[in-house]
């Protein structure tokens, strides 16, 4: 691949814009300054050049609630190119009984036909003596991050007790605890509750879960990674409750992150009032759309800082895969997706209506995200020496978003019909542009496993600090931790 310039744009980092062109050789970027050239020149005049999105939060090709999302690492990836997002961190889940380095196998093998980079986040489903042995072995594979559900009862969920043991491994390991935070005792028992009163629909998935359902979570995680001395991050931030648990703990010094998604910011809860079976049960997804003041919520934390990414939990099932529920709210599939819409939709609601600044658009959906998982400035960055993931933005380009479209397999799209700016005029992934004007260019295979470093952060509240200051050393052997 010879040399290529992305010339005449205006660079826009987390923190600074300014114009430069932008040299890309073997998937880097190697210059950026005036007047450079290159063997093929990418018109970028009055675009933003960007480090492409990275989305923190996938589930492509992922068994659940009785089959697969729909989206796999094929259409998937294509989807996030064809948006402007150049990497995704997908969830490596174990099955009952397999051991993670399995699971890890079963995820690396969904990946061959995968567009752009990709990285795991490993989930931690149950516990026992072999996974507290394994987790080191994940991070020394470069997967840094453990998620935990404290909800899907039966299923994914694990109990405090074993949260809490994960949670100091993980923290012995340098790496950081993620949860999915729903009670989900609490869910369950709302579920059949409603189902006994013969509330089967769709809008009943709303009333099993709410707020205070996740806001009780988030708050008891935020405890339990304290004590536990673990960086701790959010996924799916839905509402106020959730996020004020989240800015209190970071106000108290604490290293905790909330991860708002692009259909919580956009989309609410009336759309589980439509009279359509079919259009509600799409929008079925956990946590639920919430309403406006959740989402004013939301949008105050990017504005300020307190929430700190924005992903889509692209979990995307058909209409048909939907019908599983009816009769039974409890059996739709959980998922909605948004990898192609993400970036489009966070700029027309985000920096068109002036909430967001450009650089503040790059820090949610990419720089902060690079950084908090521990792969800056390999990815998240322009700059000499990054990879070549990025999106030449242009502000002035437009689209209706629909189905009819869309790169996702799946037959419709929850954003259908809306008027979107800021689309990808390239895109380009290790310097290979696989986006023009909106024409997918894209390869089968060319994606590539990013590794990701342990950050070896310890999570102490500032009133302990002075005690408490030494840093741990990476403990890679010794007792298990109680529950094992
Ligand atoms: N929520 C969803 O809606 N789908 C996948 C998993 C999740 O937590
Ligand atoms: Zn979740
Ligand atoms: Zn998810
Ligand atoms: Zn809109």
């Amino acid at each position: 691949m010879g040399s290529t310039v992305i010339r005449g744009g205006t660079v826009v980092t987390a923190d600074l814009s300014y114009p430069a062109d932008v040299k890309v050789e073997n998937g880097k970027i190697t210059e950026i300054g005036p007047n450079l050239s290159g063997d093929t020149t990418l018109d970028a005049t009055g675009c933003f050049v960007m480090p492409g999105g990275i989305d923190p939060h996938t589930h492509l090709e992922m068994p659940f609630m009785g089959t697969y999302s729909a989206d796999d690492f094929d259409s998937g990836t294509r989807a996030a190119l064809a948006g402007g997002t150049t990497m995704v961190i997908d969830f490596a889940l174990p099955a009952p009984d397999q051991s993670l380095m399995d699971a890890l196998k079963v995820w690396d093998n969904k990946t061959a036909r995968a567009h752009c980079d990709y990285s795991f986040h490993m989930a931690i489903t149950g516990w026992r003596r072999e996974i507290f042995d394994e987790m080191e072995q994940v991070v020394d594979r470069g997967i840094t991050s453990f998620k935990h559900f404290m909800a899907y009862k039966g299923a994914l969920m694990v109990n405090d007790d074993e949260m809490f043991a994960s949670f100091r491994r993980v923290g012995d390991l340098g790496g950081i605890a993620m949860v999915h935070a729903e009670n989900g005792d609490v869910v369950a028992e709302m579920c059949a509750r409603l189902l006994a009163e013969g509330n089967t629909g769709p809008e009943a998935h709303a009333y099993s879960r709410p707020p205070q359902v996740e806001g009780e979570a988030t708050n008891r995680a935020i405890m339990l990674a304290d004590m536990a001395g673990v960086p701790l991050y959010v996924v799916h931030v839905s509402c106020e409750d959730s996020h004020e648990a989240i800015r209190r703990a970071r106000a108290l010094g604490k290293r905790v992150w909330g991860e708002p998604l692009i259909q919580h910011l956009t989309l609410d809860d009336s759309e589980y009032a439509n009279p359509d079976w079919d259009h509600a049960a799409r929008r079925v997804m956990s946590p639920p759309f919430r309403n406006k003041r959740h989402q004013d919520s939301l949008w105050a934390g990017l504005m300020s800082g307190s929430l700190s990414a924005v992903a889509t939990d692209h979990c995307a099932f058909t209409t048909e895969q939907k019908r599983f529920g009816v009769g039974d709210f409890t059996r739709i599939p959980n998922g909605t997706g948004g990898l192609e819409d993400r970036m489009p939709m966070l700029w027309t609601h985000g920096v068109a209506t002036g909430r967001l600044t450009p650089n503040e658009f790059v820090a949610i959906t990419s720089t902060n995200i690079a950084k908090i998982m521990g792969m800056y400035p390999k990815k998240g960055a322009v700059m000499v020496g990054a990879d070549a993931d990025l999106v030449v933005l242009d502000p002035k380009a437009g689209k209706t978003i629909s189905a009819a479209t869309q790169q996702s397999a799946i037959d419709y799209n929850v954003f259908e019909g809306h008027a979107v700016t800021g689309l990808p005029r390239f895109t380009l992934t290790r310097g290979r542009v696989a986006v023009t004007e909106g024409k997918l260019d894209a390869r089968e295979g060319w994606g590539e496993f990013v590794a990701r470093t342990p950050r070896g952060e310890v999570n102490r509240a500032l009133s302990a600090w002075k005690e408490l200051s030494a840093p741990r050393p990476i403990q890679r052997s010794g007792i298990p931790a109680t529950g094992v």
